[in-house]
């Protein structure tokens, strides 16, 4: 239903794949479960290898600027809030580049989905550090290795106000495509860290294979326990599932009273 001719440049192997069959398969039974149309789903990309898909989906799509597709798709919805608005961004937009945006994108609780491809590198202009490279990886523009810690985008999405926080493995595909689609049904800023093994310039793939864990919070302060649990290294287990939902009052309810 969305396949396109265009050719794909992602690496042979690349979990970006695993990610987009997820998506795929999410709008392809909300549409049929929920009576949705195609039409009616919109997607917005950033820049980088994660935001590529956008010539993969055949959809209504817009292709922003790095780290600023959060404020397009906040307008694309405010614009028509019919729409199911679906954000594919890499970490260095999101997290770095357009971090603003996604923290007052917790806080107005617009009615969109952020699905981050969160491999832990600047992938597309080959593997600089971003906010969640874990201290002490060397690449070329850190040859004495990363100095800071990394930052913890669930904990900062949770403690933001965010109405849904997820995080999933690239991995595993059907608890991809299950989190996709409550996301994407949520009403409200639905926030998804999808840790996505970059398979040439940050290779977690045995590790995250090994140590995901799936975890359903009953509350916000399980949900922030469990977030600070694991801190974006190659420690411990990894929670992954849906944190937090909540049904707040979205942008499009605050603002656009009739
Ligand atoms: C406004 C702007 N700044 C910088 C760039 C250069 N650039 C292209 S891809 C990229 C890295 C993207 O990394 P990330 O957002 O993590 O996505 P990934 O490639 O890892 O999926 C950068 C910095 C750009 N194209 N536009």
């Amino acid at each position: 239903m969305f396949k396109t001719n265009n050719p794909n440049t992602w690496c042979a192997g690349c979990p970006d794949f695993m990610i987009k069959a997820a998506l795929e398969r999410a709008m392809t039974a909300l549409i049929k479960e929920e009576g949705w149309k195609k039409e009616d789903l919109v997607l917005v990309t950033d820049i980088g290898c994660s935001s590529k898909i956008y010539d993969y989906l055949d959809l209504s799509a817009f292709d922003g600027l790095h780290g600023r597709a959060i404020p397009a798709a906040i307008g694309i919805n405010l614009g028509n809030p019919k729409m199911k608005v679906i954000v594919c961004a890499g970490d260095g937009g999101t997290y770095n580049e357009g971090m603003e945006h996604f923290v007052q994108a917790c806080r107005y609780n617009p009615d969109i989905t952020l699905l981050v491809f969160n491999n832990q590198v600047f992938s597309l202009t080959i593997g600089q550090a971003t906010a969640t490279t874990e201290e002490g990886f060397i690449e070329k523009t850190h040859p004495d290795g990363v100095q800071e810690k990394p930052l913890n985008p669930v904990t900062l999405a949770l403690e933001s106000g965010a109405s849904f926080v997820a995080r999933v493995s690239a991995l595993e595909l059907i608890h991809m495509e299950e989190v996709f689609k409550k996301a994407i049904k949520h009403k409200g800023f639905s926030f998804i860290d999808i840790l996505q093994p970059c398979i040439v310039f940050h290779n977690t793939s045995d590790y995250l294979k090994k140590n995901t864990i799936k975890i359903e919070p009953s509350n916000l302060e399980e949900a922030k326990k469990e977030a600070a649990k694991w801190s974006y290294d190659t420690q411990g287990q990894i929670a992954i599932g849906v944190f937090y939902e909540e049904r707040k009052k979205n942008m499009e309810e605050k603002y656009l009273k009739k």
